[in-house]
């Protein structure tokens, strides 16, 4: 391919399985009545907007495959295997089947390597990949038609610091963004991640029930509409320096590096992004976001 590669599309986007869960997908065990439907219906107009877009693979950043000796690509092309979510194994018994565009991937991790970072190519053909990636993939599209490039999120909020993290998830967002470039593609990017990520210790009997469901407290909100509202104002590199303030006061997902990673291969955009939906989910404050470089404001490319 001579044409150069770029990222045609990025979103925020999160992954309770109870979304998964509440659509009933034919892969997923259990069935649901309905539940989180503004998330839902977030998620349905992403993909409406993703449908006027074309791209050659999705490269996806998820806090669930959790490496702490650097960071990890899949590397094998084909997995097939059940997920079952370790905490709610009453809402997702997911039947997978994906593909794995392990050329980008390694091309990822050839100039990650070039460029110091720690990385390593996850070639075990027997690897159960992690509800997260799951998860935003099929929320993002369900036909599950495009290959994917899985990365793990390497701890180092927790093994070393919030400054740390944010150092490394700068640096591979650049290394992503050049590596899709030298590739000739067209990527979609996501970042797996809830906002604030408190949330509920007991489940109502049934999960689904609307009536329970809502933030888990107003400091948390305040910090979700506080990013929010800066994200959708373009202060994007302003996000990216309030993180670890966000981290620490609302104990948000984004500590997996995620997101810093995702504004970090878009460059810290100034434009308005299409936002989607914000809603809770078993008190957790999670919000949908697309980028279309492309399109002439960013915002939906319709
Ligand atoms: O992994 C998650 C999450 N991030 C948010 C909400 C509910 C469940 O699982
Ligand atoms: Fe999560």
């Amino acid at each position: 391919m001579s044409e150069k590669g770029r990222i045609v599309a990025a979103a925020l986007a999160p992954h309770p399985p109870h979304l998964v869960y509440a659509e009933n997908p034919p892969q997923n065990e259990p069935s649901a009545e309905c539940g989180w439907e503004q998330l839902r219906w977030g998620y349905e107009k992403l993909r409406r907007d993703l449908a006027d877009i074309e791209f050659d693979t999705i490269v996806v950043l998820s806090p669930h495959w959790q490496t702490y000796v650097g960071t990890h690509f899949l590397g094998v092309p084909h997995f097939k295997s059940l997920s079952v979510d370790p905490v709610f194994p009453n809402l997702f018994r997911f039947h997978y089947e994906m593909d794995v565009d392990v050329d980008l991937a390694r091309m990822m991790h050839d100039e990650a390597a070039d460029n110091g970072l720690v990385v390593k190519m996850m070639e075990n053909p027997d690897f159960r990949v992690d509800y997260g990636t799951i998860v935003s993939c099929h929320l993002s599209n369900p036909s599950w038609d495009k290959p994917i490039v899985g990365i793990s999120s390497n701890r180092s909020t927790s093994y070393y610091s919030v400054e740390v993290m944010q150092e490394q998830a700068r640096e591979l967002g650049r290394i992503t963004r050049e590596a899709i470039e030298k590739s000739g593609k067209r990527v979609l990017l996501l970042a797996s991640n809830s906002l604030s990520h408190r949330h509920f210790t007991t489940e109502a009997s049934v999960p689904e029930d609307m009536s329970h469901e809502h933030i888990y407290n107003h400091h948390q909100y305040l910090w979700d509409m506080r990013v929010i509202e800066m994200l959708r104002s373009g202060k994007t590199q302003e996000v990216v320096d309030i993180m670890p303030e966000f981290i620490e006061q609302a104990v948000s997902e984004s500590d997996a590096g995620s997101f810093t990673w995702l504004l970090s291969a878009l460059d810290y955009p100034r434009f308005e992004p299409e936002f989607y939906a914000y809603g809770t989910v078993i008190g957790t404050g999670n919000a949908i976001f697309g980028w279309y470089p492309d399109s002439e404001e960013g915002g939906s490319p319709q």
